[in-house]
């Protein structure tokens, strides 16, 4: 997080309108390089998003052990740093916060936080089974009742941008798509 402050730092020298994201999970948050991070960022007016996914672990530790606060997005204001926190599942929300950050970093020449509040529905890894540390009946509200890509889906299909038809189409491309590619990596190596 440091290094990506130090980027803003030069982009906002060569004044080229860029600006930096970066993004992290609350675990990382906790970490004293993010406290750096955000108060360098600060005080040098940097362009940077932080963007925080806040998907309720790391690896096995929930929020609720990590910090005793209100989440991440309520330390941007300690620092001086302008925060919001989007519900993360909202793809059309994230967007928008995303892009309206974008405008206030460029333009103000200064650090935008987001905090997107989400879920991890898989393990952290492959190595990890969080069936030690979760409940399943947790683990399916998510699936089940919130999940980002079937809101998006039920959006499009609500606004006539999608259909079933369009999905079965759209999959069978794919395949074949993935098949193809599979084929020459197999023919290639
Ligand atoms: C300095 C340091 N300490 C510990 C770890 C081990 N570690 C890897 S991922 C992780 C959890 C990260 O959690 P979070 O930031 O919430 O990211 P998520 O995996 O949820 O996206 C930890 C503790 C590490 N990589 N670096
Ligand atoms: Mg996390």
């Amino acid at each position: 997080m440091f290094a990506a402050v130090g980027s803003a730092y030069a982009y906002k020298r060569t004044q080229k309108g860029l600006c930096v994201i970066c993004y992290f999970g609350e675990g990382a948050a906790s970490e004293g390089d993010a406290h750096a991070a955000f108060n360098f960022s600060a005080t040098l007016e940097c362009p940077i998003i932080f963007f925080c996914r806040n998907n309720g672990y790391a690896i096995s530790t929930p929020t609720h052990e990590q910090y005793r606060g209100d989440g991440i997005a309520g330390r941007g204001p300690a620092y001086g740093i302008l925060s919001i926190r989007v519900d993360g599942n909202d793809t059309l929300a994230v967007y928008n916060a995303t892009k309206a950050a974008r405008d206030i970093a460029v333009k103000e020449n200064r650090p935008v936080l987001i905090e997107a509040m989400t879920y991890r529905i898989g393990h952290h890894s492959t190595s990890d089974d969080s069936s030690a540390y979760r409940s399943v009946d947790e683990v399916r509200f998510w699936d089940t009742t919130d999940h980002p890509i079937s809101r998006l889906r039920k959006y499009m299909v609500s606004k006539d941008w999608w259909n079933d038809e369009n999905e079965q189409a759209w999959k069978q491309k794919s395949k074949t798509k993935v098949g193809d590619l599979f084929m020459s990596f197999i023919i290639v190596n």
